[in-house]
């Protein structure tokens, strides 16, 4: 296998927080006609509907993911479709069917099809916390205690399997909390950090559900795009781990992060209320030694808090009208 993908492209969970920021930057580097956006729980964005084209797919159904890929002769596929860690919480028995099945789905039509390259979203949910908690080490003790991280870890042994039985082109990473000024994320336990920012600037005050000291590792989305973008451009040769690539950005407590916004609305008050997803929050790395994907493939993120926070507070009171 292992064709030079030609870009007929696939995004599952499209509609997504990653899912509908990736879709613009594949149309705009392959071509609108080339990406066909996939999603199920959300409703497409107009804007999404006048770029790609769009499919309405549960990728628990493996039929439709077949006839899908099938119907637009698909060779490289982003699989980003997951039920995220809280809501992994609150119904484990859908959490696993989305995602576990959901994967071994659609890295069976990835075989079948023998799809060139694929890309799957894995997460810092796989750690649990007997592993090292800063600067989490690539190879480590994957113990994770959500419904979520067990689907990573076994996700990421599924997609190495399918890699060296079958020779499938995998790729994947182990996303931090992504922080977006687009679209909401919606069900995981760092959505804190993107929530502050909406009820600043609405609001001036927001009720955060961790405590103020913790600290987690997160990315702008800016560096998400350019990091998965970075890994699916590399040449086979450069991948050297077909589990999932440690991938670290920014690293900060949520108090930290809050006196950031508060440099751009004075008036914010942050008030900490941790709820059952202080747990969650406590088992995951505070921060990632991601050595092997800098050295691999080149990854280098570009934003700080600083630089991050401003770009988010530009686009956001903007888009929302800051007074
Ligand atoms: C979540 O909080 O569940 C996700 C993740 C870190 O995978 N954002």
């Amino acid at each position: 296998m292992s064709a030079r993908p030609s870009n007929r492209i696939l995004v599952t969970g499209a509609t997504g927080q990653i899912g509908s920021e990736l879709i613009f930057e594949l149309s705009k580097k392959y071509g609108e006609q080339n990406v066909i956006a996939a999603g199920h729980s959300r409703a497409p964005s107009e804007k999404m509907l006048s770029v790609v084209i769009f499919e309405t797919l549960d990728v628990s159904d493996k039929d439709a993911v077949s006839k899908i890929a099938a119907k637009y002769d698909i060779d490289t596929i982003y699989h980003l479709a997951g039920v995220l860690s809280a809501a992994g919480e609150k119904n484990p028995a859908l959490a696993w069917q989305v995602n576990m099945d959901g994967l071994r789905n659609v890295l069976e039509v990835a075989r079948e099809q023998n799809v060139a390259r694929m890309f799957w979203a894995s997460s810092i949910a796989a750690f649990g916390a007997n592993a090292p908690r800063v600067n989490t080490p690539q190879e480590t003790s994957l113990i994770p205690t959500t419904v979520y991280g067990i689907s990573k870890v076994a996700g990421e042994l599924l997609c190495n399997y399918y890699s060296t039985r079958y020779g499938l082109d995998i790729r994947s990473l182990r996303y931090p909390g992504i922080i977006s000024s687009e679209t909401l994320p919606g069900g995981g336990t760092t959505d804190y950090a993107v929530e502050i920012f909406y009820e600043a600037i609405k609001k001036k005050k927001y009720t955060c559900f961790v405590r103020k000291d913790t600290v987690l590792p997160m990315l702008y989305m800016p560096d998400c795009m350019m990091a998965t973008l970075k890994l699916m451009d590399a040449d086979p040769s450069q991948i050297k781990i077909r589990t999932s690539y440690n991938l670290g950005g920014l690293a900060f407590t949520a108090e930290e992060l809050a006196n950031e916004i508060k440099k751009y609305v004075p008036e914010f008050v942050c008030e900490y209320k941790p709820d059952f997803r202080q747990k969650i929050a406590d088992s995951w790395p505070m921060s990632l030694d991601d050595t092997p994907a800098r050295k691999d493939w080149g990854w280098k993120p570009a934003f700080d808090l600083p630089a991050m926070t401003k770009d988010m507070f530009e686009k956001l009171s903007e888009r929302l009208g800051y007074l």
